[in-house]
């Protein structure tokens, strides 16, 4: 197995790398202001607050930045995607691509290190920035993970505003009647969102309401790496009920200025201040070797080696004479049996069926009863549904 296959295996977090992710984390925080004060916009509050998590999430997930799309790597999905300077700092310090890259290109046109996390970038499993649809992206690819046997495990990174999105709850009860264990929600809890404190803004229960629809609940400091790493630890091995990681944090973690301020929830530190901020960190500031690099031209795509897309074999072709009656969903329905009796036999094509209480309607129930282990009844929770059908195909 390669050395970065870890899957959170040691029992807690060994001194070394204890040492070694607080220097990351110290760097990553430099790297996030770097990044956003040259590209003069972008969210370097909360990707501070998160910095934490993604930084054990790509050390310690079964992930290789050397073959960042093995199909059997566990899946980090960010889901609050307007932290993709926090995203891009960590999955660098884990080795996917250099940081000079992510620093010189940031929101620059062209670059694939965009405002809002996209899988142009290496490590990235799926474009957000639409609040609200990590967690359904998070139920397609844990239930890819157990129709297709590979059992790897799926970790959502949400924010606490966002936590305010209805799909949220719709996801949150798919993933518990399917019993899928094998997928960790992390919310950063910086109780901060644009227009201020999140109690003012919507009141609500966070942890109350995750428990409500069954989740697993473990509280921690977001900010203490031990504490990250023994929650992610227990998450992972975890065979019951999901877990959601609540980490308390602070927007803006490490530089004093900027900490509990929501100004800095989208917001650079102007130039006038980087110095002060990074002198805080104890980073050296060489901004302007990147803004030299930046002027000189676009940080190139990367080539990223896409699994091939599945052989679909058609079904068996059925005619209907102009003297037949039959209805089209029924016809649907027909169809749709006979494209799955001819590709998923074997070590065919992953198929999932998703019904919001209809089936009896749109004609799936032939295809419930022959493949039940493939059929999902989602009940009337379109929004999250949508999402989760657009992770699996994915
Ligand atoms: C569906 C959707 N609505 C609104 C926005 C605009 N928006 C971007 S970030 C944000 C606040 C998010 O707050 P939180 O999740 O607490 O993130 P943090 O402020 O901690 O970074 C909003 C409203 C969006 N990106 N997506």
């Amino acid at each position: 197995m390669f050395d970065t296959w870890r899957g959170f295996s040691d029992d807690s977090l060994s001194g070394d790398w204890q040492q070694k992710l607080t220097v990351m984390a110290r760097e990553a925080r430099g790297n996030i202001l770097k990044m956003t004060t040259l590209a003069a916009s972008g969210h370097p509050g909360g990707s501070m607050s998160s910095i934490e998590m993604y930084l054990v999430l790509y050390n310690f997930a079964r992930v290789d930045p050397r073959e960042p799309m093995r199909d059997d790597r566990d899946r980090v999905i960010v889901s609050h995607g307007h932290t993709s300077p926090g995203a891009y700092s960590a999955l660098a310090a884990a080795g996917f691509f250099k940081i000079e890259d992510a620093i010189t290109g940031f929101r620059q046109a062209g670059s694939p290190f965009e405002g809002h996390v996209e899988r142009s970038v290496p490590g990235i499993e799926w474009g957000t920035g639409n609040l609200g649809q990590g967690l359904a992206v998070g139920v397609g690819k844990a239930i890819y993970s157990k129709l297709s046997g590979k059992g790897f495990h799926t970790y959502v990174v949400m924010g606490d505003g966002e936590q305010q999105k209805g799909i949220i709850s719709e996801s949150r009860r798919i993933a518990v009647k399917y019993k899928l264990s094998r997928l960790t929600a992390l919310i950063d809890y910086n109780r901060l969102q644009i227009s201020g404190d999140i109690e003012n803004i919507m009141p609500q229960n966070i942890a109350g309401e995750w428990k409500a629809d069954g989740w697993q609940v473990i509280e921690i400091d977001g900010h203490d790496l031990g504490q990250v790493y023994d929650a992610l630890r227990k998450a992972t091995h975890n065979e019951g009920a999901p877990v959601m990681i609540l980490a308390n944090t602070t927007m803006g973690k490490g530089v004093s200025f900027m900490e509990n301020d929501e100004g800095f929830h989208g917001a650079p530190v102007k130039p006038d201040r980087i110095d002060e901020a990074l002198k805080e960190l104890g980073i050296e500031n060489d901004i302007e070797n990147y803004r030299e690099r930046r002027n000189r031209g676009v940080v190139g795509r990367y080539a990223l080696k896409r699994p091939e897309y599945p052989q679909v074999t058609d079904g068996e072709s059925i005619t209907y004479e102009p003297g037949d009656k039959m209805d089209n969903r029924g016809a649907f329905g027909k169809a749709l049996l006979s494209v799955a009796r001819a590709n998923m036999s074997g070590d065919g094509i992953v198929m999932g069926v998703f019904d919001c209480d209809l089936a009896s309607s749109v004609k799936t129930g032939a295809f419930a009863k022959e493949f039940p282990d493939n059929f999902f009844q989602f009940g009337i929770s379109e929004h999250s549904t949508a999402t989760v059908a657009g992770s699996l195909s994915a």
